[in-house]
């Protein structure tokens, strides 16, 4: 379509000059988000079902709504949807796994003894696509988790076979880093909580950080792995107290060093983890970022291009943070297309470190030291009217994948052909 590639190609020179005006280089911007990995969260292909078939509800706080036709029901099924999802996603990612999505062969494995081979399919595939691959042991959807404790819970039999887990999930994420010659980020989150006042905050505190030690206690490559922990304020069920709370692991993380991970939607409305980048990234090393959108009570809506969005990636940019930050997406919404879910939320993450590079920012520091918060405020509001939609479609074009107005089309002719058949 020669008028549709003139459209983009004078489209992006004409952006290309207004941000020349502004000191910045478009190309430049293109080519450092073409160098970013997103973490795609594989859970929200099949509302966080898994293939273990233990006919266990998630639990855990997490809850899933919405009946929208054509989730994934296999392993083949989830891997073709999410093909589809990154073939419409400009760049190379990642996908993040979680252990209940072992591949048994119909045999029942319990979580506890999960192997690397359970995995094989996984990892084949994404050696052949080329893709990165994180993991997560599951502490939820399980009868050993049905009264929402598990690391932490009382029973040290129960708490036993959670630590196995947990050893068994880190063996499995060293193997995939080895496999792919990246390392595997391998998460740890735990709902353990009570939905009311606790009469012993401490107990079970001590409980999570000894049954943490265990669980990390084998050395292994960060080559091939690296641990996070995620905190959350309150969840379903938890709503009174949350084991471990964002000073519990971040404390952890700093003695341990571990990576930590700060969910977007973890925290109480008002806060917001763009501003704690800065503040956690002074005491460690690397951190992970569960890339989500609080709306209310739920944590998990699917990423929009909100000014939390923008504000995430622009920290990034501006404190030059992105080779110690993971970014991974962490949202389910059953209410709609599955893979247009992952579609628009793992497009906005990378629109907005599109425009976070396009942003000047040195020009904004230089206004910010001399006092000049009036200049400061001016070019902060200019930047919002910036054409940075024609840098997205010509980045979108030139990575081989469709611009913003082309892409639902896709996504519609795949649920014709193949969402609607299932
Ligand atoms: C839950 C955490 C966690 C989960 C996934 C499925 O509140 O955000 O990251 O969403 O492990
Ligand atoms: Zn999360």
């Amino acid at each position: 379509m020669p008028d549709r590639d003139a459209a983009i190609a004078s489209n992006y020179e004409l952006a290309q000059n207004a941000y020349q005006q502004l000191g910045v280089d478009t190309d430049e911007a293109l080519q450092r988000t073409a160098e970013i990995a997103i973490s795609l969260h594989c859970w929200q292909g099949d509302d966080i079902g898994g293939f273990e078939s233990s006919g266990s509800v998630i639990g855990g706080g997490l809850a899933v709504t919405g009946q929208y036709p054509g989730k994934a029901h296999t392993p083949d099924e989830l891997r073709a949807d999410l093909n589809k999802a990154l073939s419409l996603i400009p760049g190379r990612h990642r996908v993040n796994l979680h252990a209940n999505y072992a591949e048994t062969g119909g045999k029942k494995v319990e979580r506890n003894e999960l192997q690397p081979e359970h995995f094989q399919n996984w990892i084949d595939w994404a050696a052949s696509e080329g893709l990165g691959l994180d993991f997560n042991p599951t502490f939820f959807a399980h009868d050993k988790a049905s009264d929402g404790l598990t690391l932490a819970h009382p029973d040290s039999g129960i708490r036993q076979f959670w630590i196995e887990h947990g050893k068994a999930c880190r063996k499995i994420g060293a193997a995939i880093g080895a496999a792919l010659h990246s390392p595997c980020i391998t998460n740890v989150w735990i709902p353990d909580g009570y939905k009311d006042t606790p009469a012993d905050r401490k107990t079970p505190r001590e409980r999570l950080a000894n049954s943490l030690d265990e669980v990390f206690a084998e050395p292994f490559e960060p080559t091939h792995l690296l641990d996070a922990v995620e905190c959350k304020l309150f969840g379903l069920g938890s709503e009174s107290y949350v084991v471990g709370s964002h000073e519990f692991y971040l404390g952890y993380a700093i003695r341990n060093k571990k990576l930590l991970c700060l969910d977007a939607g973890h925290f109480h409305p008002t806060e917001v983890i763009s501003d704690k980048i800065s503040a956690v990234m002074c005491w460690l090393d690397e951190i992970l970022l569960h890339v989500s959108r609080g709306v209310r009570w739920d944590s998990d809506h699917v990423v929009t291009m909100t000014d939390e969005l923008q504000s995430i990636a622009l920290e990034l940019v501006r404190g030059n943070y992105l080779s110690r930050v993971h970014i991974g997406l962490d949202f389910f919404d059953a209410s709609i297309n599955r893979v247009a879910a992952w579609v628009i939320g793992a497009r906005n993450m990378a629109k907005a470190l599109l425009a976070a590079f396009l942003e000047p920012s040195q020009r904004l520091k230089q206004l910010e030291l001399e006092g000049d918060f009036t200049s400061r405020l001016a070019l902060m509001e200019q930047l919002k009217s910036m054409p940075h939609g024609a840098v997205w479609d010509y980045y979108c074009d030139q990575s081989g994948v469709p611009i913003e107005s082309e892409w639902l089309h896709s996504v519609k002719q795949y649920e014709q052909d193949v969402l609607s058949n299932r």
